[in-house]
């Protein structure tokens, strides 16, 4: 199993400094002593949320420091608290001290929040300072500083999207072309030996884990080829890319399709059923433009969605991630109806 890896810095702001000052108004001889305290540094949070699958934001941003609190002033003014800073991370990271190794925090559901580096404490000023003996103390604090340390934060990905077809598809072609990913690529089949898993940027803090597994022939769920055991790494995606190879190099694209989709069949129920796209590889090299209209028509008359690319030019990629983060997106609303209609009929029953 993959596991992304970042690694932050994180720093408590400094706490402001007590102010030494004398009350000095006219008629008023003497006054006493009115420095204010100063203002705590600003600390820093981890919290656990939904909205996120990767760590990949982190590396871009590895700094996080707090700011500053503000000095005491005089007239017993309190210098102002700096703001707290909450850095957001995926359920199911754990947050380790680097120098230490010490865990801080397991994030195993959403909404958990970790003081990761407390600000620094504002320094009192000399007007905390003052008892019946001492009535005039020429004393002040400074303010303490922000905590800093190295953290590593983990996390195991869980694959939000599965590419699925017959070995020599293109599936290792497409992730190498969509994430940093760079499994190996050849022109023979079982190329692939183990799952690899890529982190695909789609901008906006918005990530997907892709997840390539072997290739499927007939017979996979009976041990041939490699068999079928790579399939437990996209139970648990949302959607599968079935790649099917539309060049000249494959003679026919939809009893490919239907190979592999037995084999999903045999293998489980569940995973067969899970929503897909159909993904023509190789436009590049498409000498008949009837297989690809074929296996369109196919798709069309079963429902199926459908779309094509070149992983070689490039050309359909840009569409195809677009795709696929609208199918997410929309898995993810439905997700959130139907609970918000247990709760509701819950609600109801009370
Ligand atoms: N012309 C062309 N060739 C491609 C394209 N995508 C993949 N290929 C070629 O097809 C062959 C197989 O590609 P892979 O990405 O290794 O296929 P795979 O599905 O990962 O295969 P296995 O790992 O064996 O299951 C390689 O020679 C690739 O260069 C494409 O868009 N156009
Ligand atoms: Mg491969």
């Amino acid at each position: 199993m993959l596991i992304d890896r970042a690694r932050i810095h994180v720093r408590g702001g400094n706490g402001g400094n007590g102010c030494m000052a004398f009350r000095r108004e006219k008629f008023v001889p003497r006054g006493g002593p009115s420095g204010g305290d100063g203002g705590r540094g600003g600390s820093i949070y981890i919290e656990s949320t939904e909205g996120m699958n990767t760590l990949l934001h982190f590396r871009y941003n590895p700094e996080h420091t707090a700011g500053r609190g503000r000095h005491g002033e005089g007239s017993k003014r309190h210098g102002a608290n700096a703001e707290d800073i909450v850095l957001k991370v995926p359920v199911g990271t754990l947050v380790t001290d680097e120098l230490t190794g010490e865990i801080i925090h397991d994030f195993t559901s959403p909404g958990e929040r970790m003081l990761v580096a407390s600000g620094g404490r504002g320094g009192r000023g000399n007007a905390q300072f003052a008892t019946p003996t001492n009535r005039a103390p020429r004393y002040h604090e400074e303010g303490k500083p922000g905590e800093e340390r190295w953290l590593v934060l983990e996390l195991k990905l869980i694959a939000d999207v599965g590419l699925v077809g017959l070995p020599n598809a293109g599936k290792s072609t497409l992730i190498s072309r969509i994430s940093a990913a760079r499994p190996k690529i050849a022109d023979y089949p079982f190329t692939t030996l183990e799952p690899n898993l890529g982190v695909v940027d789609l901008g906006d803090y918005k990530t997907l884990v892709v997840a390539d597994i072997p290739g499927l022939i007939e017979g996979a769920h009976t041990g041939a080829g490699l068999g079928d055991r790579f399939l437990r790494h996209v139970e648990r995606t949302k959607l599968l890319l079935h790649l099917v190879d539309v060049s000249g190099l494959s003679k026919d694209p939809i009893a490919d399709y239907e190979t592999v989709s037995h084999e999903l069949e045999a293998y489980s129920r569940e995973v067969a059923a899970k929503p897909k796209i159909v993904v023509a590889t190789k436009l590049d090299a498409l000498d008949d433009e009837d297989r690809l209209k074929e296996l369109e028509r196919y798709c069309r008359a079963r429902n199926l969605e459908f779309h094509s690319i070149s992983a070689a030019s490039g050309k359909g990629l840009k569409e195809l991630l677009r795709l696929v983060e609208k199918r997410l997106d929309d898995f993810k609303r439905e997700e959130e109806e139907a609970t918000q209609i247990s709760n509701l009929s819950f609600a109801n029953a009370e």
